[in-house]
């Protein structure tokens, strides 16, 4: 009998703690307010047919450096929440991003938007953008924020101009053997 109470409490307790995850967190956007003026616009969608695609609807998004941006995100999902986060790059003074749907306020068939304003950093950089929504980001909710030329490896274009010199030395030797 004892055994048997220990076993309901524990299942209780385990059913509790599932519980208080479920419940939805409410729209909200986290970014610093760091810039208030807005001189670009980008949209991006999750879930876009609502059809419980865990998948935005965009893999790039491109943004000037140094600038404000206004982020509009769409979630058309009527039952599933999502977000959309950039982490902070504190070496580059970049605050980050959140932006987070609720599918509590979404409703069936219907589409709810949030915009968020965050500045960019002032130098060309691929951050990842993806949502944090548990399990969401595994199954494909991931992109890049694509930032001035967003150059991710530094040595690219010296790799580029040492082949071209290559090529220009190698081609006329190989014609002068033919
Ligand atoms: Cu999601």
């Amino acid at each position: 009998m004892k055994q048997f109470l220990i076993r309901i409490f524990v299942m209780l307790m385990i059913f509790s703690f599932m519980t208080s995850n479920v419940i939805a967190q409410e729209d909200h956007e986290e970014t610093d307010a760091v810039c208030d003026t807005p001189t670009q616009f980008i949209e991006i969608t999750g879930d876009k047919d609502n059809k419980g695609a865990l998948a935005f609807d965009k893999d790039t998004l491109n943004v000037d450096k140094d600038t404000c941006v206004q982020i509009t995100f769409t979630n058309m999902a009527s039952v599933i929440e999502h977000d959309f986060t950039v982490d902070e790059d504190a070496d580059n003074g970049f605050h980050g991003v959140h932006v987070h749907i609720a599918n509590n306020t979404a409703g069936i068939n219907n589409t709810s938007s949030k915009t968020a304003l965050f500045k960019t950093p002032a130098v060309d950089i691929t951050y990842e953008f993806y949502c944090s929504v548990q399990g969401h980001k595994g199954a494909g909710m991931v992109g890049d924020l694509i930032v001035g030329d967003g150059s991710k490896a530094p040595g690219f274009e010296l790799t580029l101009a040492i082949t071209a010199i290559l090529a220009m030395i190698a081609i006329p030797q190989l014609r002068k053997r033919n």
